[in-house]
């Protein structure tokens, strides 16, 4: 009877062990397929903005107005780095290619011992042209949001409550990316508030239904999101809205990228 079951039962089991990582591989198609780095964000709507108004009154500055008001808003699935770009990684684009390193780095290399420090000092068209050699591109500023904040439409990454202790947080100049994991996203992204400030794809303009608008609205500043390494609680908010002309380097902001999924 052995000799007659025997081949049976191997190729049963064989069937198994070939079967079932495919069957768990179609039930996760996307998340398992998250390039490495990544993290994959679901498709369809969040509310982006807020219906905050300024602190200090209606005409005192634009920490709030700009994003107003809140409103639905929908995105396609897409893959975002988990971490912000380090001088390690933005040295591989820089050797690769003919770019530039940041202006404060010495003989084409960063300072020792900061590999895993977010890069900066690096304006919008090198953060563009990094992500486009990495296969990627720059957040619409609507995927950024999402990526941030989820669809609860919280204030902070983690919740609706500040904890400088959540954040890189109280420095004076860009730290390690990724050293805050309780202060992730509702999917699992770092840093999205604090360290460096990230370029986004988007103009500075105004939103849907603004009632205010102002000056610099228009296409002279690119947004900049999830700073900074110190300041106000409110520059930590998920909706926050930073800006910088493009050509701009600071040592406030570097950048993250996404990637569209399919
Ligand atoms: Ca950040």
């Amino acid at each position: 009877m052995f000799r007659i079951f025997a081949p049976c039962y191997f190729l049963l089991k064989l069937l198994l062990v070939i079967a079932f990582p495919l069957v768990a591989q179609a039930q996760n198609k996307g998340v398992a397929k998250a390039p490495e780095g990544m993290v994959y964000i679901p498709g369809g709507p969040f509310a982006m903005g807020t219906n905050e108004q300024d602190p200090g009154g209606p005409n005192t500055s634009r920490e709030f107005a700009d994003a107003n008001p809140r409103r639905e808003v929908k995105v396609g699935a897409f893959y975002i780095d988990k971490l912000e770009v380090t001088n390690a990684q933005y040295k591989q684009f820089c050797d690769a290619t003919h770019y530039p390193p940041p202006p404060h780095w010495k003989d084409g290399t960063y300072p020792a011992g900061e590999s895993n420090v977010a890069v900066y000092n690096i304006n919008w068209w090198e953060a563009s042209a990094y992500a486009a050699w990495a296969g990627k591109r720059l957040p619409m500023e609507a995927e950024w949001e999402k990526a941030a904040r989820g669809t609860d439409a919280r204030r902070f990454p983690w919740g609706n409550d500040w904890d400088a202790s959540k954040a890189v947080w109280g420095e004076k100049k860009p730290q390690a990316v990724g050293t805050k994991p309780q202060g992730a996203s509702p999917y699992g992204v770092l840093d999205m508030a604090g360290n460096v400030f990230e370029w986004v794809n988007d103009w500075y303009d105004a939103y849907p239904g603004a009632k205010r608008h102002f000056p610099e609205f228009g296409t002279t500043y690119k947004v900049i999101r999830g700073g900074g390494f110190m300041g106000y609680e409110f520059i930590a908010f998920t909706y926050y809205r930073c800006v910088a002309r493009p050509q701009t380097r600071s040592e406030w902001i570097g950048l993250r990228c996404v990637k569209s999924a399919g």
